[in-house]
């Protein structure tokens, strides 16, 4: 991995781009995982990179909805897999959920360099993908009989767009960890936490540790407050608002 100095001005931004380049060349990320993760950075930039109050609403819906399911999984891709191994497996162990690779650029070559890569930081995950997704051509089809084909809720962070719909055919709920609020996934999930996966995943951790003890009646209520129309409409003025005050700073 390329050194990147702590005192860069873009530090974190750079130490990011730099682990999604190591998980190309170990063979995690696709390299289109790298596109994406571009992506990712300029809706990051034009939200200010920072966990805005719409997202942590969602955060918390989102670790609501997990404790009120049955069998949540959170499926993981090679983007998601290179940037929050640790923090991913804490996530799913403080929600007893499953981890389930997932993956559109697919290879079985990935699909075990992930396994591998999770369990090698102690997690358990499913990889075998002996079942299939009805309505769906892509990769993103094979599933477990033992994951995501039995889940009533899925988590699909940095999700390409094409699964959300149809898991919501398949009588499942969906939440998303997704930068761009205007994306496919971002308007298909029932909740779309609009935040970068860096600092969402460590926020649902907290919230969890405090959630895990509610009582259901509690959570149900977190829900049924919740209304992702409205965070997904907070989310595009949040970018507007921030483009507005930078046009303003320009000029000063
Ligand atoms: O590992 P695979 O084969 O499943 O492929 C994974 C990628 C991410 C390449 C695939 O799912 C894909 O092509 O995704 P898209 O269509 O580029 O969508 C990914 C979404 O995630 C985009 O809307 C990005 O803005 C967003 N995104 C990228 N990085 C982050 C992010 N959102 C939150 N946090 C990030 N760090």
């Amino acid at each position: 991995m390329t050194h990147v100095p702590e005192n860069h001005p873009r530090y974190l931004s750079l130490k990011y781009r730099e682990i999604i380049a190591e998980g190309v060349r170990r063979g995690i990320t696709a390299i289109e995982g790298m596109t994406a993760h571009g992506r990712g950075e300029t809706f990051d930039y034009i939200l200010g990179e920072k966990t805005h109050d719409f997202a942590f609403e969602a955060e918390r819906a989102a670790v609501a909805l997990m404790l009120l399911s049955r069998h949540p999984v959170i499926s993981v891709n090679g983007n998601t897999a290179a940037l929050v191994p640790k923090e991913i497996i804490e996530l799913s162990e403080v929600l007893s959920a499953v981890l389930e690779v997932n993956i559109f650029h697919f290879s079985e070559e990935r699909v075990r360099n992930i396994k591998e890569y999770i369990e090698s930081f102690g997690g358990k995950i499913l990889a075998d993908l002996d079942a299939e997704l009805k309505g769906l051509t892509s990769a993103r089809r094979m599933v477990s009989s033992k994951g995501i084909l039995i889940a009533d809720t899925v988590m699909v962070p940095l999700e390409d767009g094409d699964r959300c719909e149809i898991l919501k055919t398949n009588g499942k709920k969906t939440i998303t960890i997704d930068l761009n609020p205007l994306s496919r996934t971002s308007r298909m999930a029932d909740i779309t936490i609009v935040d970068n996966i860096i600092r969402a995943i460590p926020n649902m951790i907290k919230i969890a540790e405090e959630l895990k003890d509610y009582p259901k009646k509690e959570l149900e209520e977190i829900l049924a407050r919740y209304d992702n129309k409205k965070i997904l409409n907070r989310s595009i003025i949040a970018i507007r608002d921030y483009l507005t005050e930078k046009a303003t700073e320009v000029m000063s």
